[in-house]
């Protein structure tokens, strides 16, 4: 058995002749704290994988499990909590929920459909559930007898959904839960030897089911890891960090985000350099982030739930539900800070897509179908937050991209541009004939501003396109500044 830094040099080693992930040479250590299982590299991941990764703007996630049966309920009780932690309930029998599996007759699953539906919403990858915090697999593994296969559907589910996936060109991530409820090995902390002694077979459990997902389905793009802050695992950093590189080395290009490992000193997501270990930063769920400045430069994804906090299909949905403007907003405030935007669905227990999901699907793909530009290939713009809204650019043109939200009430948009940038062309996305009146209102070192005038309030998110001069724009606005 290889130590894990003689592994890792292995695997650079591997890395650098036969791929084309530029992962780094060493480990990336700062003079601060020595690490040996720390981030394994300073800045952004640039080869093409993680660029792919980059561009796709908007995700869908899908939880669907044998909770998805119950739908937040048993014996007439209403669970609270969200429908895929029913298990841990107090009022939940296990043996029951254990034996749900038997009623996992899946007969209105079309990994078709579902894909073709996520394609015209506008999702460019997805993130499928292939085994969640219950530990039931849906994928035939070998290595429990807790999965599908067992089930009266027993059809692989896992492989018909990144095959109808990867057929609309939509790249397909796997979630995995290091959470197990089912496992006899899992413990979230290690008190005694036998508690240490189980989780062995646990660990050595987790990493052949990571490598057989990788090795039944090698058109897999990443893993997005979940449920990984128990203490137990947590102080696994020499194991996690070996496994980590074993997973990298059967699939060059993997992308994982920094919910997997925790470095020797317990430090998850970031090390104890404040380094993020992983392709990207995993820690925006259910929320985003307020200005680029704590997204501190790195890539990031943020996972939303339609309802409050709701993942696993609940048959009772309760307190706010988004509406797709909410969604599409969120979708482009991510967008213009740089990260991807990951819608998440809960099918039901049958396999069919709730009607909410699929009337947003709707309103959603249909603001995208004509506004998709704003968001694909799109990134952060290095201008302002604006009040209006949001402003994103594009990666291929460097064209920017005004994403209205909040139109004033006199219909003009307060533009604010950086020094010396100035106007060139404006015009609306949806109809390129469309142009605006403009008026440049200010022109300091501070920057320049604009009035743009809309003729009308649009009833959905507008985007209109920005061209720019170049710095040599001569200005309108000759005033003299009053001393205050
Ligand atoms: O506990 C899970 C939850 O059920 C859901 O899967 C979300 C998705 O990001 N992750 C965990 C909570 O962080």
């Amino acid at each position: 058995m290889l130590c894990p830094n003689l592994f890792f040099l292995l695997y650079c080693y591997l890395l650098l002749f036969f791929s084309d992930v530029q992962f780094p040479g060493a480990i990336a250590q700062r003079s601060s704290v020595y690490l040996e299982h720390g981030a394994h590299r300073l800045g952004k991941r640039r080869d093409a994988a993680m660029e792919q990764w980059r561009i796709y703007g908007l995700g869908q996630f899908i939880h669907w499990g044998v909770y998805a049966i119950a739908g937040g309920h048993w014996n007439g009780k209403y669970y609270s909590g969200a429908a895929e932690w029913l298990r841990s309930w107090n009022e939940m029998p296990k043996a029951d929920y254990d034996n749900l599996y038997k009623q996992f007759d899946a007969k209105n699953f079309n990994a078709t459909a579902w894909s073709k539906q996520a394609k015209a919403m506008g999702a460019r990858y997805m993130i499928f559930t292939t085994k969640h915090h219950d530990g039931f697999c849906l994928w035939p593994s070998k290595y429990t007898d807790y999965t599908i296969t067992a089930s009266p559907y027993k059809k692989d589910i896992v492989k018909q959904v990144i095959d109808a996936y990867s057929k609309e060109g939509i790249d397909v991530y796997l979630y995995f839960s290091i959470i197990d409820w089912n496992h006899p090995g899992y413990r979230t902390s290690l008190k005694t030897e036998a508690e240490k002694k189980a989780y062995e077979d646990f660990k050595t459990f987790t990493a052949n089911q990571l490598k057989e997902l990788l090795t039944l389905y090698p058109k897999t793009k990443g893993f997005w890891f979940d449920g990984i802050w128990d203490a137990a695992w947590v102080q696994q950093a020499g194991f996690t960090d070996s496994l980590e590189m074993e997973l990298r080395a059967v699939n060059p290009g993997l992308i994982i985000g920094s919910r997997f490992r925790a470095d020797e000193y317990g430090r998850r997501h970031f090390d104890s350099n404040g380094d993020l270990m992983g392709d990207y930063e995993q820690g925006w769920e259910r929320k985003l982030p307020k200005t680029i400045e704590d997204v501190h430069g790195n890539d990031w994804d943020c996972v939303m739930t339609v309802p409050e906090n709701q993942w696993g299909y609940h048959s009772e949905w309760k307190g706010h539900v988004k509406s797709s403007v909410e969604l599409i907003e969120m979708m482009a405030r991510s967008v213009s800070m740089g990260g991807n935007f990951v819608l998440n669905f809960g099918p039901d227990g049958k396999g069919a897509i709730r009607p909410e999901e699929t009337k947003l699907t709707k309103e959603i793909g249909d603001w995208a179908q004509v506004n998709n530009e704003a968001v694909y290939n799109a990134g952060y713009a290095g201008l302002d937050k604006q009040d209006w809204g949001y402003i994103t650019k594009s990666r291929k043109t460097g064209n920017y991209y005004l994403v209205v939200f909040n139109v004033p009430v006199n219909k003009a948009l307060r533009l604010k541009l950086l020094p010396g940038m100035g106007i060139k062309k404006l015009y609306d996305l949806e109809n390129s004939s469309i142009s605006f009146d403009t008026e440049e209102i200010a022109k300091d070192a501070k920057g320049s501003g604009y009035f743009i005038y809309l003729k009308e309030t649009p009833s959905q998110p507008k985007v209109i396109v920005l061209e720019t001069t170049d710095k040599e724009n001569k200005s309108a606005v000759e005033y003299q500044k009053a001393k205050t």
